[in-house]
């Protein structure tokens, strides 16, 4: 049942000509179909709705997007192993080297942290960001506090470290991408929160943008009469949204050079990550990301591939990976063929940032989500389009790739609970199990009532980042799992 927006009767003038006309030019002259039916008021929304969209550029988009699909991807190949830094390989001289690094680059203000904030969670049934999400540990904790937590931590740890006493370290800057579905109820989230401890003005919002909605013809989708279905542009319009927001400028003003980017639906996300950091700095590449083994064929992963002999660096989503290849094994190690796993944790300089948001023009082509949309006449077959944050990879002149352990730093809030994985209730368990490895390993003891599988011990990100400076707090002392363990 649709509302009026007013009961005004609909006066008998056509739609403005010039409007239709550049609407014929696109094809898209259908948004004008219940025109007669609409009041005075409703015609007024659909005319900015359609003069908001740059109907140019969407046109392009859809086109090469669409085009494209037929178009068979290039050959192939897994990354080389060259590329990939493996946990294995990777000593304690190593870890300790890329942690000073980082720190150092951390307390030169060098860092900022960018959060991908902008989905609409559909998959956890809930209208929140996120961000928002309590997943049920002891603390109650939602997933923004967690993270920004840890960069607190981060601030702490590189305070500690820089030995010239009074020198202070600028705090990290946390630039948060949100979209229009998410961003109000972010901001006040933050604010009714004090920003948890952070500085209010060391965090910078921004929106992403949104793409209209398009039938398999690619058509306009209405949302209602007077209204063209719209959804956020995917994790990929950051690029555009840092350019179009000037943020890119605002990173330089401040002296940054290396942004620690991430996606928000992980609870073990280890964000300013000082190891990584040092890590990417050492290998001086532009782009770079954390990877884990896939853990079967079927994960809902991107996986990291070469395109072609000798060619670039990407990744192939998992919606878009051909089931054969995504089953295919490596006859040499027994393993996936493809293994390397995108799990949302990137690392990008500055100056790749600008070469990719100033590139963006040439690439018009959006991956097309085949979704059930919500329209005037009920949810109907069609497609979202989005770009994916590594898109860019292709573009960077070098990367890297940084292996890390799954049950340390990946643990995905994707599906609600009841669901068969990656759910609030398998996040929680996998973080509680992980802190409960550091308690012990810092001489803590562990009691319990159910079996130690099933719960664990929670430890505050402003007491350790991975597990360190717990045994003045642990050693000795017995904890009742679960509880959580803070100063
Ligand atoms: C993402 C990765 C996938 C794998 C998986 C692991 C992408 C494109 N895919 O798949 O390869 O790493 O996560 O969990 O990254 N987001 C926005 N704006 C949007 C859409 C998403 O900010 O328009 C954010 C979203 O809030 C989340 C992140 O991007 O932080 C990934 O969300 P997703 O649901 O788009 O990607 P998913 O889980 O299908």
């Amino acid at each position: 049942m649709r509302e009026a927006v007013s009961d005004s009767n609909p006066t008998s003038s056509p739609p403005p000509q010039a409007l239709l006309e550049r609407l014929k030019d696109y094809g898209q002259e259908d948004v004008f179909a219940l025109w007669d039916e609409l009041s005075s008021e409703e015609r007024d929304i659909l005319v900015k709705d359609i003069e908001s969209l740059d109907l140019s550029r969407i046109d392009r988009i859809i086109r090469c997007s669409f085009n494209s699909q037929g178009v068979p991807a290039a050959a192939i190949e897994p990354v080389p192993e060259s590329i990939v830094s493996t946990v294995e390989e990777r000593t304690m001289e190593d870890r300790e080297r890329w942690w000073k690094m980082g720190m150092k680059a951390v307390s030169e203000g060098k860092l900022a942290v960018l959060l991908l904030s902008g989905g609409q969670g559909t998959r956890l049934g809930s209208s929140d960001p996120k961000g928002c999400l309590n997943i049920g540990l002891p603390s109650g904790k939602s997933l923004f506090q967690l993270q920004a937590e840890r960069i607190l931590c981060v601030q702490r740890l590189a305070s500690q470290s820089i030995n010239e006493g009074s020198k202070t370290v600028p705090p990290i800057h946390w630039y948060i991408m949100t979209s229009p579905f998410t961003d109000e109820v972010t901001r006040k989230y933050f604010e009714s929160h004090k920003y948890f401890g952070l500085e209010a003005d060391q965090v910078t919002f921004f929106q992403q943008g949104t793409i209209p909605c398009v039938s398999r013809e690619g058509r306009f989708i209405m949302e209602t009469p007077y209204r063209v279905a719209k959804s956020p542009d995917g994790n990929g319009g950051v690029y555009s949204a840092l350019k179009f927001s000037r943020l890119l400028e605002d990173m330089a003003t401040r002296g940054i050079k290396y942004i620690d980017c991430y996606g928000v639906d992980n609870a073990l996300v280890r964000v300013a990550d000082p190891t990584f950091l040092g890590y990417f700095i050492d290998k001086g590449v532009s782009a770079a990301a954390k990877v884990v083994r896939k853990a079967y064929p079927q994960e809902k992963v991107g996986v990291f591939v070469r395109r072609g002999k000798g060619g670039p660096l990407s990744v192939v989503e998992y919606s878009e990976l051909d089931p054969s290849l995504s089953s295919a094994i490596n006859q040499q190690t027994g393993r996936l063929r493809f293994c390397w796993s995108n799990v949302c944790l990137h690392m990008f300089t500055l100056d790749f940032l600008n070469q990719v948001a100033n590139g963006l023009e040439k690439d018009s082509i959006y991956h097309l989500a085949e979704k059930k949309i919500p329209s005037a006449h009920g949810h109907t077959s069609g497609y979202k389009l989005e770009q994916f944050i590594f898109d860019a990879f292709p573009y960077a002149p070098s990367t890297a790739l940084f292996e890390v352990l799954r049950e340390e730093e990946f643990a995905p809030v994707k599906n609600a609970n009841g669901s068969n994985f990656d759910t609030p209730d398998s996040a929680r368990l996998l973080l509680l199990r992980l802190h409960a490895r550091w308690v012990v390993a810092a001489g803590g003891f562990l009691t319990h009532s159910v079996p130690l599988y099933a719960t664990g011990v929670e430890v505050s990100p402003l007491c350790s980042y991975a597990g360190e400076n717990l045994e003045s707090i642990c050693r000795g002392r017995t904890f009742h799992a679960p509880c959580e363990i803070s100063f």
